[in-house]
């Protein structure tokens, strides 16, 4: 069929419309072929996915492109007010399905190219993943862009364009391995090089001073001593029912032509190549720690030369329309700054409006503040952002010298509400007198920020009397807000789950899926609660999406997983305080209950019938490279997973597996097939959590602690439909106490996980000591033992709910019980969208109104 086209006299016609190959298979065909013969200098004969993937994406793009530069030309006739969303990282995913659904093109690209003889979900599988993040920070920034676009915002996302993503994970022996992730290998169709947008950027140096020849008036000069340009590549970000189409501008580090001639004049060519080569270093890597601050000089570097770019460019475009009408400014320009990571671009903006636009001081000042706000994302003590002095001395000198007069002004204020009291001047300063010297980068964004928020309520609350305490008693409590997080129901619902997608849309006689920008109208699918059709038709769409996961893992792992049993998963980055090592245990529990009861005579069946119903626990998500503890988590689930999976007792009573390389495409896969999953973060410790969301909307439900925003989800949803346990955040502080003062009490049940894992049941146990004994003898300070015998309680009252239904679609107890809440949680997710969460942020912080379409 391939030849069809051929035949067709489709070849060297002229180019087709762009706007149609979104609408027109004539001209979608078209344009694929051209592209196959152009731009990829191929030819039909010889194309295959990859080159097909190639072609149609480009073919899309052009596409794209036409709303996109309709968009930026509208935008800047209308002149309004912008948001430019700062983050270090956009954890993207994949591009091409995203647009197609967004764009409404989906049919037509798919009956397009299965005339020219291709699968749609063949050729989309095709497409790298764009992991340009870490794990939920990122992947909120990439929710963020597409609600912005989808609610006719004008909204620019900045970043970095790194040429390595986070790694990919492989699993060997048990262990994980880390594998540069080169996402770059083919050319990326999405981006477009702006090579006429070059904007310097200068490191080190030295500052001086100058005096104006006419008035004598003292001014600072900054000459840098190291110069990289920075090159905007652009991302066009569709909106879902709308040709709104924001741009994401990320930037490349190149080199500058300037060459260090004394070097080369002294004979030392490979010198002064060298320093030049360095460029490219700046935006070479994602570093890949979630929840964690290293501290490296490179990702210092990293952070000006964004937020030096960024700002250069919303000045310039600034000006191009109001001159240095500066007043004006805070009217034109909101920045949200993506947690601490961009916080010098504060010390950047007042650097250019004094030193290089000769504003005063507090005029400046006053600008800036009303510009920023500052969202934080971690009460994590570990993860707080602190740069040595003398560091960000040297890189940025001048940045240094307007960071202590913002500090000199701040508690000069300070003083004069709190006469006399050096304790609060010492804790609110912007810097911690340590050895060395730090600077406190949340204090920093806090003082320039007029909104500071938290990610959710419990969370935004914790601030407010823990880590930003005493800044609450200098600004007051208006200044702390909070924007609950959400998630976009455009790739978390269509893209993932389109039969869902679909039931949905045709319950709510929605043919268009507008309930997509209004996500609210879910309420309406509680009608049907007492249907029994429905309810079979709804459950039957989750078994469908349990034999897709289980047939990713047989590829991947080589397990068979038997799609009837429940799916109890977890997804996550890997960390103590998320507490996988929580859930291993109580597995290794199961495992070990399971084995004494046959010990003892007692049948498979009989044991799935008074003692456990099957299930597959499925783990998934990365450590940071350096995180050894985490690194051990890993393993054990492994190792558990090896000796549970080869026990030839035990069948599909039980299985565990680890899936490797979690990303947002096995997310996609992962999230619509999970009957339960696992959000058991100690209380206080998850801000939000965003994967409960997508979990909860796909009609899973939910095992978890009273932390993040699953106290919002509970309320909304009702507490019925979830499984909350666990210690609270109040009580946190006191049993850690506790721990240190009266020693850790083990409770039995974990008493035996830990010398089942101490016999060498699941390898050396020397492998598991630092993470068996940080709970013994260190403290236990992530309450793994508190928890635990709770945890062990849920999952006995929630597997009574889940029935031993075995995919019978007839058990009416499985449908009344565990359906009816999968149906009622999704009904009530409406609020947990990113469009809501975006419309809070433009209302509350960044006081824009959507543009006229
Ligand atoms: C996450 N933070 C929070 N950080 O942990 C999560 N950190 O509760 C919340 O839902 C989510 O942000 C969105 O608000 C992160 O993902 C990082 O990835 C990170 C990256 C670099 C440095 C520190």
């Amino acid at each position: 069929s391939q030849l069809k086209v051929l035949d067709s006299g489709k070849r060297g016609t002229h180019a087709p419309d762009s706007a149609d190959v979104l609408n027109s298979k004539d001209a979608f065909e078209q344009s694929f072929v051209r592209h196959v013969e152009t731009t990829l200098a191929r030819n039909m004969y010889n194309c295959d996915n990859l080159a097909a993937y190639q072609a149609a994406s480009e073919t899309i793009r052009d596409g794209l492109l036409i709303d996109w530069a309709n968009t930026q030309q509208k935008q800047t006739v209308q002149d309004g007010k912008r948001v430019y969303y700062l983050s270090l990282e956009f954890l993207m995913g994949r591009a091409m399905d995203n647009a197609l659904i967004n764009l409404k093109s989906r049919d037509n690209t798919k009956q397009s190219l299965s005339e020219l003889g291709f699968n749609l979900e063949d050729v989309l599988d095709q497409e790298p993943d764009a992991a340009l993040g870490n794990g939920g920070l990122g992947r909120l920034a990439a929710c963020f862009v597409d609600s912005l676009s989808s609610k006719n915002y004008s909204g620019w996302g900045y970043g970095l364009n790194y040429q390595y993503g986070i790694f990919k994970q492989m699993i060997i022996d048990g262990y994980q391995v880390e594998v540069p992730d080169y996402w770059l290998k083919y050319s990326n169709p999405w981006e477009i090089t702006r090579h006429e947008i070059q904007i310097p950027v200068d490191f080190y140096g030295y500052v001086y001073e100058d005096h104006d020849p006419n008035s004598g008036v003292a001014k600072k000069v900054w000459s840098g001593g190291e110069r990289v340009l920075a090159v905007a590549v652009d991302f066009p970000i569709p909106g879902y029912n709308t040709s709104n189409t924001n741009n994401l501008r990320l930037w490349n580090a190149k080199p500058t032509e300037e060459f260090d001639f004394t070097k080369f004049n002294a004979g030392d060519y490979q010198q002064s190549v060298n320093s030049q080569q360095r460029a490219e270093a700046i935006t070479s890597v994602l570093y890949p720690n979630d929840n964690f601050e290293g501290g490296k000089e490179l990702r210092l570097k990293q952070q000006y030369f964004w937020v030096a770019a960024s700002l250069h460019d919303i000045v310039r475009r600034f000006k191009k329309n109001h001159k240095n009408n500066w007043n004006k400014f805070p009217d034109q320009v909101a920045i949200q700054l993506n947690d601490t990571h961009p916080t010098l671009a504060i010390v950047e903006l007042q650097r250019i409006f004094v030193d290089l636009e000769g504003l005063e001081w507090s005029k400046a000042w006053s600008i800036v503040t009303k510009v920023f706000a500052y969202t934080n994302h971690t009460v994590l003590p570990e993860a707080l952002e602190k740069w040595p002095v003398d560091l960000l001395g040297r890189l940025l000198p001048r940045h240094l010298e307007i960071i202590y007069d913002i500090n000199f002004f701040f508690l000069k204020d300070v003083e004069k509400k709190y006469p006399g009291d050096r304790d609060i001047l010492g804790k609110v300063s912007i810097i911690e007198e340590s050895t060395p010297k730090q600077i406190r980068m949340a204090s920093l964004a806090i003082v320039g920020s007029h909104k500071v928020n938290g990610v959710a309520e419990l969370h935004s609350e914790l601030i407010k009397t823990t880590i930003f305490r005493d800044f609450v008693k200098v600004f007051g409590e208006d200044k702390f807000t909070n924007v609950t997080n959400g998630v976009t129901p455009r790739r978390w619902l269509r893209q993932a789950n389109p039969l869902l997608a679909e039931l949905i849309a045709e319950k709510l006689n929605d043919p268009h899926y507008e309930y997509l920008t209004n996500l609210g109208s879910l309420k309406n699918l509680e009608k049907f609660i007492n249907d029994d059709d429905f309810l079979k038709k709804w459950d039957s769409i989750k078994f469908h999406n349990k034999r897709r996961l289980a047939a990713l893992v047989k590829e991947e792992v080589g397990v068979e997983l038997d799609p009837t049993v429940l799916f109890d998963v977890q997804v996550k980055r890997i960390h103590e305080y998320k507490r996988q090592q929580l859930n291993i245990f109580a597995v290794i529990h199961r495992y070990l209950h399971i084995k004494q009861l046959l010990a003892q005579g007692i049948s498979v069946e009989e044991i799935k019938l008074k003692y456990y119903i099957s299930k597959a626990s499925i783990f998934g998500g990365k450590a940071a490279p350096g995180y050894y503890m985490a690194k051990t988590i890993i393993h054990l689930i492994n190792k558990v997973g090896e000796v549970v999976n080869n026990d030839p007792e035990i069948g599909n009573l039980l299985k565990v597996v680890f899936i490797p390389d979690y990303n947002v495409s096995r997310a996609e896969i992962i999230i619509p097939a999970s009957d339960l999953s696992n959000h058991i973060s100690t209380a206080g410790t998850e801000a939000s959590g965003t994967s409960n969301m997508k979990f909860a909307l796909n009609g899973g439900l939910i095992i978890g602690t009273v932390d993040g925003a699953n106290v919002e989800i509970t309320r909304e949803i009702g507490e019925e439909n979830i499984f909350l346990f666990g210690n609270l955040a109040e009580s946190v502080e006191e049993l850690r106490h506790k721990h240190i003062y009266e020693g850790v009490q083990i409770p039995g049940a974990l008493n035996d996980v830990f010398n089942a894992i101490e016999s060498g049941q699941f390898g050396h146990p020397d492998e598991y000591r630092a993470l068996v004994d940080g709970i013994r003898h260190h403290g236990d300070y992530y309450l793994v033992t508190d928890d635990f015998d709770l945890f062990l309680e849920t999952h006995q009252k929630l597997e009574k709910v889940f029935g031993h239904h075995g995919g019978d679609a007839n058990d009416k107890d499985h449908l009344h019980k565990w359906v009816k809440k999968s149906v009622l949680s999704v009904a009530n997710m409406g609020f947990f969208s990113s469009d809501r969460c975006i419309d809070e942020y433009a209302e509350n912080i960044w006081d824009i109104e959507p543009t006229n379409q």
